[in-house]
């Protein structure tokens, strides 16, 4: 397996450690998600009981795969535990999530949730945030004229495309990936776009994540 692998490998399995009988568990998206939700699966097997939020579609079908009951968010008063994957975090923990366009629905899981867990393979660290492109959910209707908005703003929006048509999230909306490298003030960029009628949510995790368990070589780093 290689190091990056293994390394997501062993954060995963660092994370269900944090997981007990009678929990209800936000279920993240994502490589990294994945290989909880396939341990979660087989400590199910092994008399586990939790009970699943997941966090996409995607998310949904591996987990009905793996046999982990599952509930929709209405149905939990409240998620005790999510553990979801990252596209990058920085030194104080603030996260850009949304490479694989759930970042709405994970922003959700999140917000109800009484504990946060992000498990990363060491390249997702970075000193500043932004190599990775922001990815911003807009309502179809408006993304046109945040488009035009935010090329004005020097962000260089791009519509997100898969297989040559535009990319529709599980709500039915498309994504904007932003270049924010020249952004300095990153709280202000959320409540900047946050204000911008028809952008839905952001990538921007900021004060969200409780712990950050980071794959490193051959054992794991849990940032509090
Ligand atoms: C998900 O984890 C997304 O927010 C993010 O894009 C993804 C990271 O993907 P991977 O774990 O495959 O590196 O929650």
């Amino acid at each position: 397996m290689a190091d990056i692998d293994h390394e997501k490998k062993l954060a995963a399995l660092e994370a269900v450690k944090y997981v007990k009988s009678g929990m209800k568990v936000g279920l993240g998206t994502g490589s990294t998600a994945n290989l909880m939700i396939q341990e979660l699966g087989r400590q199910i097997a092994e008399g586990l009981r939790i009970t699943g939020i997941p966090s996409s579609e995607k998310t949904r079908k591996l987990a009905i795969d793996l046999g982990i009951p599952l509930i929709s968010l209405e149905k939990a008063d409240r998620i005790d535990l999510t553990i979801d994957g990252t596209d990058e975090f920085d030194p104080y923990m603030q996260l850009i999530k949304g490479g694989g366009g759930a970042l709405l629905r994970e922003k959700i899981l999140a917000y109800n949730s009484d504990l946060v867990i992000i498990i990363a393979d060491s390249q997702k660290q970075v000193k500043r945030l932004g190599t990775f492109k922001l990815p911003v959910e807009t309502i179809p209707f408006a993304t046109y004229k945040i488009e035009i908005l935010l090329n004005k703003m020097g962000l260089q929006p791009k519509l997100r495309q898969k297989d040559g048509e535009h990319f529709i999230t599980d709500e039915g909306n498309y994504i904007l990936d932003l270049n924010i490298k020249t952004i300095t003030n990153i709280p202000l960029l959320e409540t900047t776009l946050k204000q911008i009628p028809g952008i839905v949510e952001t990538g921007l995790f900021l004060d969200i994540a409780d712990f950050i368990i980071v794959g490193k070589g051959k054992s794991t780093l849990t940032l509090k």
